[in-house]
């Protein structure tokens, strides 16, 4: 684990993920997400060839710190599984912790709902920032032709709630259309958790 002595600044190249120094490199690659994609001919026809990797991200993570920043770089590779854009597992913030993505390079979604019933989904692109409230689950998507790739900042010491995504989905997916069109459909298989 790598630490730093506040206060730093920081060089990093996004495309270089794996070379930063980082508290953590996590890849999730698609036998790790099988479970999320609607389209699970697709995921097995793909998985009996190869296991793409979907997305990657680092994070430094303030860890049993009363306050200061988290923070992490997450690419999403371009690509979909059936019709369904690469994308993230998407989690809830179990503990009160609010979240900004700043888009570094690329095109995407981040799609969020609450247990309340409300639901969104918002553009992310160079020069765009999205604040994500605690209450509300995310999940972002890159529905363009190359790496997309955000900066995450959260506080110190929230834990991630994945159960809840994995057991009811999101109300809406983001597919591709006729002719390449992005499209924000209802999720068939949504359910309240
Ligand atoms: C952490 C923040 C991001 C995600 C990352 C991967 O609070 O929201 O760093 O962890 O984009 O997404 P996921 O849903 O697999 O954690
Ligand atoms: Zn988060």
């Amino acid at each position: 684990m790598t630490t730093f002595t506040l206060p730093f600044q920081l060089d990093f190249d996004p495309h270089a993920l794996g070379e930063f120094p980082a508290s953590k490199t996590i890849i999730r690659r698609l036998s790790d997400m099988s479970a999320y994609y609607q389209d699970k001919a697709k995921v097995a026809e793909i998985l009996n060839a190869e296991d793409p990797t979907i997305y990657r991200f680092w994070e430094i993570e303030q860890e049993n710190a009363p306050r200061g920043l988290s923070f992490g770089v997450t690419c999403i590779y371009a690509g979909s599984i059936g019709r369904e854009f690469h994308m993230t597992k998407g989690h809830f913030h179990t503990s009160p912790g609010d979240e900004l993505y700043i888009t570094l390079s690329g095109r995407g979604k981040l799609a969020m709902f609450s247990r309340e019933g409300d639901v969104k989904t918002l553009d992310m692109l160079p020069g765009s920032m999205c604040y994500i409230p605690t209450a509300y689950a995310h999940r972002t998507i890159n529905t363009g032709a190359d790496e997309f790739i955000f900066l995450a900042v959260w506080p110190p010491s929230i834990a991630h709630d994945y159960e809840t995504i994995l057991k009811g989905g999101f109300p809406q997916l983001v597919v591709k259309g006729e002719q390449e069109a992005v499209q924000i459909i209802e999720n068939p298989s949504h359910q309240r958790v």
